[in-house]
């Protein structure tokens, strides 16, 4: 899963990006912007339980990758954002990085501070970078069409002009409902639009004391999008405290959680994610996976080989496990149930894969 950090200029992205990954990053160039991915580790306090009860060699918690791009200039709008908006074009899901803090802007100006109309300029933006794509893909087919070519695809056409009025009444592609069959055709042309897009209000301290009330704004004038808020800065402040002192900071800002947490709930509220878990005297090691997918989906995402060979997966949720804490026990309480290729993965599930290579 990758997710990508959008926002105005100096709205706190990189502040947030390097709170996040701890720092750790490699840099990405796409044309003449420059952006950097890192990786977040998705704290899951299920991980050292079951740590705890297999000790295994290793234990590996479930991961996300994040990509840092460079801010949208709030004046000069389209031309630059487009360019830089490349970088996060294969992306899963986009987090907005909402400024909600005083201090000065990019055109040197005070900034005001307006949550819902800073998400409306971003959602111009992706839409406009989106109109891009579609109008020079356009182009293209109906040139294949006049000429009469083997390759022109009614079906590509239909989709992409439905993308374009949609576009041009300032609708996202996400708010069009496209048959199932669609879907991956859609997810091939990486529309910005497209993808799930998160509010993170990055708030400075006196203001994240009223988070609720900014959180209340921004839902009133988009209903569906999934919010929540943060204070990044202090938070970086506070991860450099030494380890004493550092709740103690939290207790006094109000921080309740840690910034991760908020960003990593989003994400998986917003992407419709889960986690299962795999087991062992080896590992221990959650795994995330779209809510909805069945058990061979889940075997591929710990391996392509298991997916091809699956047979069947025994499961047990964990809360059904932590009665026994024990496998075997579980097995001879009949609570491992054998499950085929149909079954629904769900939330803290533990899974054991039996496939054929
Ligand atoms: N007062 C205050 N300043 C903040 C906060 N978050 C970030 N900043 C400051 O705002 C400036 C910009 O922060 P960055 O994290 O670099 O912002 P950015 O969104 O990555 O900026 P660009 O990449 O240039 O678009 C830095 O000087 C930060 O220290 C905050 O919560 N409160
Ligand atoms: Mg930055």
């Amino acid at each position: 899963m990758e997710l990508g950090f959008i926002g105005v200029k100096f709205s706190g992205k990189s502040t947030l990006f390097e709170l996040l990954t701890g720092n750790h990053f490699e840099i990405l160039r796409t044309g003449l912007a420059e952006s950097r991915r890192g990786r977040v580790v998705v704290p899951d306090p299920r991980v050292e339980t079951l740590s705890g009860i297999f000790k295994p060699k290793k234990t590996t918690h479930a991961t996300f990758n994040c990509i840092d791009i460079m801010g949208i200039p709030s004046g000069n709008r389209h031309d630059t954002s487009s360019k830089y908006l490349e970088a996060v074009r294969q992306v899963d899901g986009l987090v907005a990085v909402i400024r909600v803090f005083e201090g000065y802007g990019d055109d040197g100006k005070a900034v005001t501070i307006d949550p819902p109309g800073e998400i409306r300029h971003l959602e111009e933006e992706i839409q406009f970078a989106d109109l891009v794509v579609v109008e020079s893909r356009l182009e293209k087919v109906e040139h294949l069409k006049q000429r009469g070519a083997p390759q022109y695809d009614k079906h590509e056409h239909d989709i992409l002009i439905q993308c374009k009025e949609a576009l041009d009444e300032g609708i996202p592609i996400r708010k069009i409902s496209f048959p199932e069959e669609d879907k991956k055709r859609i997810r091939g042309f990486q529309f910005l639009s497209a993808k799930p897009f998160l509010a993170v209000l990055n708030c400075s301290e006196t203001r994240y004391q009223e988070r609720e009330t900014y959180i209340r704004e921004v839902k009133e004038k988009f209903p569906n999008m999934v919010v929540t808020a943060v204070s990044a800065l202090s938070e970086k402040e506070i991860q450099e405290l030494e380890e004493e002192d550092r709740d103690l900071f939290m207790e006094e800002l109000g921080i309740d959680e840690p910034a991760i947490h908020h960003v990593i709930r989003a994400a998986y509220e917003g992407l419709g994610l889960l986690s299962f878990f795999t087991v062992g005297e080896d590992e221990v090691r959650a795994w995330t996976l779209r809510q909805g997918l069945t058990a061979p989906s889940a075997a591929g995402v710990i391996h392509s080989d298991l997916e091809k060979g699956f047979i069947r997966a025994e499961v047990i949720s964990y809360d059904v496990f932590m009665e026994t804490q024990s496998i075997a026990k579980a097995k001879a309480n009949g609570q491992v149930r054998l499950e085929g290729k149909d079954y629904v993965v769900q939330d803290g599930d533990i899974l054991n894969i039996r496939f054929n290579v």
